[in-house]
């Protein structure tokens, strides 16, 4: 059993602790949520950088991820692809659990929510505009559909603003995996140039998680890969 950290005494899987993790990851995708995990956790583990996408420009990693996309963690037996899914199993699984909310805490409701929203709510809607306005071939991008899915991007940013309106993190009164979900999304949304476009109170926020120093270890980390690993973005 492990007892560091706040609430901590999660079972360990026998075998998993000497294994060392694997990160498959591209610059700046939603493995970056992962990366950035493992370094504010300060585990020892193993970062594969690929060129995006995976699927066409490193068939190989398709033998990993049959899906073909990052994140893919590699814990001992255990294979996880859905970077929500990794924080969790990452915070949960390994100490000092500051990280997660364990269930017989107030805040894990709004652990779960906001872990969750980063990905499913803000990240998809992101990731629909990135493909109609940078990724698809000029003659197949879509300006109305970017559009609409920045209005729905923005619109479901509200509901982040008014927590922030109350609290400096989203759950339990301190930093945990869910700060990186949403925070990933707003990195995302900053790349794509709509840094003008998020309230106040969430600009505020961005600049705070910006502070961490994994979060810079995370992004220096990166680009210690392969000059011809760096080339591409999600
Ligand atoms: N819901 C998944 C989405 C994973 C995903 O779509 N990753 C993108 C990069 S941000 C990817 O690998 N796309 C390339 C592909 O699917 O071929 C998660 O949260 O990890």
């Amino acid at each position: 059993m492990s007892t560091g950290g706040r609430g901590c005494t999660l079972p360990r899987v026998v075998g998993l602790e000497t294994d060392l993790i694997t990160l498959y990851h591209c610059a700046d995708a939603r493995s970056f949520r992962c990366l950035w995990l493992l370094e504010e956790l300060g585990l020892p583990y193993d970062l594969r950088v690929l060129p995006f996408p995976p699927r066409s420009k490193a068939p190989d990693f398709l033998e990993v991820n049959p899906c073909g996309s990052v994140p893919w963690l590699q814990d001992g037996p255990v294979g996880l692809s859905e970077s929500a899914a990794i924080l969790a199993y990452l915070a949960g699984r390994h100490a000092p659990c500051d990280l997660a909310v364990a269930p017989d805490e107030p805040g894990y409701p709004d652990w779960l929510q906001w872990l969750h929203f980063g990905e499913a709510s803000l990240t998809a809607p992101l990731a629909t505009m990135l493909r109609y306005q940078v990724l698809e071939a000029p003659e197949r991008r879509l300006p109305a559909v970017v559009a609409d899915y920045r209005e729905v991007f923005l619109s479901r940013l509200a509901a982040v603003e008014r927590v922030l309106q109350r609290s400096d993190h989203l759950a339990a009164g301190r930093f945990t995996a869910a700060d990186i979900s949403v925070g990933y999304a707003l990195m995302l949304a900053r790349m794509m140039g709509l840094q003008n476009d998020l309230p106040a109170a969430v600009r505020t926020y961005w600049a705070r998680l910006t502070e961490r120093p994994a979060y810079h270890r995370a992004k220096s980390r990166q680009k210690q890969a392969p000059a011809a690993q760096q080339e591409t973005r999600p």
